[in-house]
């Protein structure tokens, strides 16, 4: 397999101007007329001979193909793996590619595929080659038009992007849908649906007037679960009107929920496709969580409309520049729409846990990384997440308005064209006039850097000195990095918890109590005049960096900022801190004694009477075994799983009381509404329900199995259920009975299955190696289904008990796994494998045997370009 440069970076030889695609749709095959206005790219010189053509195309049938109407034989022309090859005469011609393509025995799920009977399609990144010949590359933007031809019984929708334009009936019982898309766009946003599906359909008049028809398809047994998702669309298609001034612009968005998808949604012009856990929402088998995170997709898709698809990605390495920005946008949103604090925690936890182990692994990155042999591999949280967060970071150090003015900028420079992450930046460089040369860094390199802040007061002066060095360990081809421009929100805090005022020299708007510091260089120290005793520093406020910060806080001083810190985010940290203080001093010594310090602390913040519930909720968790695995200098899975229990423990049985009256508080009938407000509460009390099943205490089964039985939603069933499958005092038979019920009441709901699985083979007391296997053979278990996989496999690869301690056996099987589905879906097998890639990070007996599988991996013949390049990068 080739690696592909972003300094080989070259514009196209030829535009395509126009496609017209029309799908003739059969049982066993589907024929796809491609025909093509193409144009010589003039800026490019070719010095008189017209360059050859090359048009990327996989897995296709070529029937036939024409040049401005003449039939070119085989000997005109040539098919390599991957590419056809054409000579060209004219600067601009036609063409006209009839190909013959199998969906119904495409497992990949990228191109055109059949799910649950029905035709769907996944461009992006590169799905549209096993659609046609063409140029599959997101700067070759061209106008589609798509006429979509199928037997009428079986596929009454046909659907395509844009606006319909003619429909009609055809012989055979057969008829057709044209759709005309009048924004140009490259190939990763072309998608098709057709079949036999239920729709809602609302609508939304934009801030010009104009009206909107939504629609949102499902098939008819699903039809009740849309509504969730098209409230969502509607306060999205609001929010973007109001904080970015962005309106829609066809006169249709439809969105359509399929079973089988590799990835959660996706952003297609005027036809955005979802995974169907990402659209389908019931009070009786969605979660609150899954609430939210229909609310953040159905945002995140819509808001591609401007930053994605009018304004898209020049190539693949500037991925970020469309998913950073959006995932900020949603986020953005979704604090706005929920508690903001909250957000702000979940979005920092997943973050620091997840991305910051990718930034520490062997597949480390830089937002806009250098190289890749698959991009799908790219789909990373760096791009996502740190991605984001970079984006955030500009909006920091601009500041709301002069951020706004950026993007409005950059909009209206690259409205309709394929745009760099460099273009990004230049636009809020010019609309604000902040200097962001250094701060281009976090574009350009991997690794999570390190601030290590330093301080001294000097009581006779009344000086706090604050240092702050920073670094950034190496990453995979990047041994040295250029320091880092970032912005450390700071507050110091006095004897009595109260913010100081910031008197330093260098600091703009003396006597604020919250700045943000830039920093630049590799070290820097500032001066704080008139502190009458040594402060208390709050550091990084609101995680106003993707960093880590080392500072040397004492049991006390963490104590204090719980009590005292006035940011939400910095006061669920110093829980964190405190959490993995003493959760390490007992992976360490596991028969010492649980902190009492600990304990007092969270005793203190389970009484808490101001602390907001979603806030308190969120500082009673502790970290979890995946953030101490991050955090630790060599993983010892079991020690983890052993010693964060027993914290847990300690505290359930010393504030049992408490957290039993806070539950019963919490306990009391209401009809379900996915409110912010509510959804503390159910958090909150599920906590408590949580420690409450940690206590060794034979009514706390008898609680689980009430609330599991008496709830009147899914989220207080489902945090029944996991309790009760790893409480302290397991009885078997209320296990067994709550899996069947769960099962009896669920077996038709796909999603609802998928955590099913996932509940048992996450499960430190029933997700063995055996267990899965056998859950494999399962009647409700689909091999073909990514989320089955997913929550199955993916759910015993975040088991540490039992993926880690089986002797090997669960690396083995996860290498069979791999092994076997990357014959039927590559970018799910590279997926899933992830978790062996961090080998290097384990003690000693588990990092050989993971090793081991990976070379097992390594050792197959003709692996996908997916699973080559990641057991490559990680061995
Ligand atoms: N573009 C792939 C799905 C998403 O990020 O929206
Ligand atoms: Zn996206």
């Amino acid at each position: 397999p080739r690696t592909i440069y972003l300094k080989d970076y070259q514009a196209p030889d030829y535009w395509i101007d126009t496609t017209h695609l029309t799908f003739d749709l059969y049982e066993d095959h589907a024929l796809v007329t491609a025909v093509l206005q193409m144009r010589l790219n003039d800026d490019i010189g070719c010095g008189g001979a017209l360059p050859a053509l090359v048009l990327h195309g996989e897995e296709l049938d070529l029937v036939s193909l024409h040049r401005d109407g003449e039939e070119l034989e085989s000997d005109q022309f040539q098919l390599a793996k991957g590419t056809l090859t054409l000579p060209v005469e004219q600067p601009r011609f036609q063409l006209q590619i009839v190909t013959r393509i199998r969906p119904q025995e495409n497992t990949s799920l990228e191109g055109l595929y059949k799910s649950n009977g029905m035709f769907c399609t996944q461009c992006e990144a590169e799905g549209f080659r096993k659609i046609t010949y063409y140029l599959d590359r997101p700067d070759v933007m061209s106008v589609f038009t798509t006429k979509v031809i199928a037997s009428q019984a079986r596929y009454p929708v046909l659907l395509a992007n844009g606006n319909a334009i003619d429909q009609g009936e055809l012989e055979n019982d057969r008829h057709y849908v044209t759709w005309e898309d009048p924004f140009k766009k490259p190939s990763y946003l072309f998608a098709l649906v057709a079949g036999d599906l239920e729709c809602v359909e609302d609508h939304f008049t934009t801030m010009s007037g104009r009206d909107v028809t939504l629609r949102i398809f499902t098939e008819s047994h699903n039809i009740h679960k849309c509504d969730h998702a098209m409230v969502s669309l509607k306060k999205s298609m609001k929010w973007d009107e109001e904080v970015y001034g962005r309106e829609y612009d066809l006169d249709i968005f439809m969105i359509v929920a399929v079973d089988h998808f590799n990835m959660g949604a996706m952003e297609n012009k005027g036809l955005n496709i979802f995974n169907s856990s990402c659209v389908l929402a019931s009070p009786e088998t969605a979660t609150d969580a899954t609430y939210q995170r229909i609310e953040a997709i159905v945002a995140h898709e819509y808001f591609h409309n401007w930053s994605g698809n009018r304004v898209t990605c020049r190539d693949w390495f500037q991925l970020s520049l469309k998913e950073g920005f959006t995932v900020f946008r949603d986020a953005e949103f979704s604090a706005d729409m929920n508690s903001r604090g909250v957000k702000r925690i979940q979005d920092a936890s997943l973050l620091r846990t997840a991305q910051f182990a990718e930034d520490a692994g062997p597949m480390a990155h830089p937002i806009r990384p250098e190289s890749f042999i698959e991009i799908s591999n790219f789909y990373t949280l760096t791009v996502y997440e740190k991605g984001c967060e970079v984006v955030r970071m500009i909006h920091t150090l601009l500041g709301a308005d002069q951020f706004r003015k950026g993007t409005d900028l950059y909009f209206e420079r690259h409205d309709g064209e394929a745009a760099t992450c460099e273009d990004f930046v230049k636009a809020m460089e010019d609309a604000s006039g902040v200097d962001l040369t250094q701060f281009r860094n976090w574009y350009s390199q991997a690794g999570t850097p390190v601030i290590t802040v330093t301080d001294r007061y000097e009581a006779d002066t009344g000086d706090y000195h604050l240092t702050i060095a920073q670094s950034c360990p190496a990453t995979p081809g990047q041994e040295h990095k250029q320091p880092f421009h970032i912005p450390v929100g700071l507050a110091l805090l006095d004897e009595q918890g109260e913010l100081l005022p910031l008197n330093a020299e260098g600091i703009h708007a003396e006597g604020d109590k919250e700045k943000v510091l830039s920093i630049k260089q590799t070290e820097e120290t500032f001066v704080f005049k008139g502190c009458k005793s040594k402060p208390l520093p709050s550091l990084l406020r609101n995680f106003s960096a993707p960093v880590r910060v080392r500072y040397d806080y004492s049991k006390d001083d963490l104590v204090f900022l719980m009590k005292h810190d006035t940011d939400s985010f910095n006061r669920w940290d110093a829980c964190q801190r405190l959490g993995v203080m003493a959760i390490e001093q007992l992976v360490e010594q596991s028969e010492q004694a649980v902190d009492p310090q600990l304990v007092d602390a969270f005793g203190a913040v389970i009484a808490d009477p101001e602390l907001d519930f979603a806030v308190k909720a969120e500082m009673l968790c502790l970290p979890s075994e995946a953030s101490l695995a991050e955090q630790a200098e060599v993983i010892k899975p079991l020690a983890i799983v052993a010693a964060r229990k027993k914290v847990k423990q300690a505290i359930a049985e010393a504030h049992s009381e408490a957290l039993l009256a806070l539950y019963n508080e919490l306990s009391y009938e209401r009809d379900y509404r996915p409110e912010a407000t509510d959804i503390a509460e159910r958090t909150l009390k599920n906590v408590c329900l949580g420690y409450l099943a940690a206590e060794d205490d034979a009514e706390c089964l008898q609680r689980l199995a009430e609330q599991y039985n008496d709830a009147s939603n899914m989220t207080d069933r489902r945090a029944a259920l996991g309790c009760v499958v790893d409480a302290r005092h397991r009885d078997e038979r209320l296990v067994e009975r709550v899996l069947t019920d769960f099962y009896d009441r669920y077996k038709d709901d796909a999603n609802v299955m998928d955590d099913w699985f996932a509940v048992q083979s996450s499960s430190a007391e029933l997700g063995t190696v055996e267990k899965v296997k056998a859950l494999m053979q399962h009647d409700s278990f689909d091999p073909t289904s990514p989320n089955k996989l997913r929550a199955l496999i993916g759910g015993f690869t975040r088991n540490m008990t039992h993926f880690h301690t089986a002797g090997g056996a669960g690396y083995e099987f996860l290498a069979d796994r791999v092994i076997e589905l990357d014959k039927q879906n590559p970018q799910v097998a590279s997926r899933v494998m992830m978790p062996l890639t961090r080998w290097k990070k384990f003690e000693p007996a588990a990092s050989g045997l993971m090793k081991k599988a990976l070379q097992r991996i390594k050792a197959v013949h003709d692996l996908s370009t997916d699973v080559y390049e990641v057991v490559n990068k990680s061995l």
